[in-house]
């Protein structure tokens, strides 16, 4: 099956599905190796792997570049976070095209301004007009190179401070446009209002969310309310962000790395996960004619 199938699969079964946070080809594989079905390409954990902020500071290239190194290191699909389509409907065609091409599944496009601004920081995110990012989704739509690949429309709605019926308004007008899929968004901690969004959503359009926030609802009540998807969306960065940091500051304080090597990956490992083995296997076929 086609990357973009299985992505498009994940989003319209009923099973609930789960997709993992990568940002650069070495998360990509862990995930993979690990059973995820797969991949969010975060803009918060792509951002901060460069030491940038969440807010459009790498340009789409860059993210591209990184994109690219997750799609050579794997097999499942990929779903790239393309925050606001950095810039108009006509940037977000150039984006579409150029993530085909490249074997990207699908991307998520957020209502939002561009440079946008990660949802978690300060109280007001200023939202795109409705007709605005319809334009774009259709935008996206339109350009794509496979029938599969996958549009999902991200509702800030809630993020910004709006009513529910805004974020059913929204997230209605998006699907109408024709995105695959609709990401509703929140930063409450209890998960109440993606409940409720659930509860009042009659679009069949999928529902995916990300909850960061509401880490402590049970994946369950997800199931339950009919939520197609689930991303798991910077938990890879932030468990590299404290392993590295303890075993930096191990090491800093012993001035030794002896009390560390059982604690840390092994070089095999290493290799595994870079296929130096494979180059090995072609060095016989390929260097010994
Ligand atoms: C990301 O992972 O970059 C996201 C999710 O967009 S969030 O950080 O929750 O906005
Ligand atoms: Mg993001």
């Amino acid at each position: 099956m086609r990357k973009t199938s299985t992505l498009k699969n994940i989003l319209q079964k009923k099973e609930l599905s789960f997709l993992m946070e990568a940002h650069n080809a070495m998360s990509a594989k862990i995930a993979e190796e690990s059973g995820f079905e797969a991949l969010w390409a975060s803009g918060l954990s792509i951002s901060a792997s460069m030491g940038l902020s969440d807010r459009n500071e790498a340009s789409w290239t860059q993210v591209m570049d990184v994109v690219d190194f997750m799609v050579d290191n794997t097999a499942i699909p990929i779903l790239l976070d393309g925050d606001t389509g950095f810039g108009n409907f006509n940037n977000v065609r150039r984006l579409v095209k150029k993530l085909s091409q490249r074997g990207v599944a699908g991307v998520c496009l957020e209502d939002k301004l561009f440079p946008k601004i990660n949802s978690f920081i300060g109280a007001g995110q200023d939202l795109a007009s409705i007709s605005e990012f319809c334009g774009k989704i259709k935008a996206a739509k339109d350009s794509q190179l496979d029938n599969d690949f996958c549009v999902i429309a991200r509702v800030e709605a809630l993020i910004s401070g709006c009513p529910m019926e805004e974020a059913l308004k929204r997230a209605n007008a998006y699907a109408g446009a024709g995105a695959d899929a609709v990401l509703i968004h929140s930063k409450q901690s209890d998960g109440a209002e993606i409940m409720e969004f659930c509860r009042q959503w009659e679009n069949d359009c999928p529902i995916v969310i990300v909850p960061t926030k509401y880490y402590n609802t049970a994946t369950d009540a997800f199931r339950e309310a009919g939520v197609s998807t689930v991303i798991w969306a910077n938990h890879s960065l932030r468990a590299s962000i404290a392993a590295m940091r303890a075993i930096t500051r191990n090491i800093r304080q012993h001035n030794s790395v002896a009390q560390v090597e059982r604690e840390i990956a092994s070089l095999d490992d290493v290799f595994k996960l870079t296929n130096e083995y494979e180059v090995q296997l072609a060095e016989q076929k390929y260097l010994t004619l």
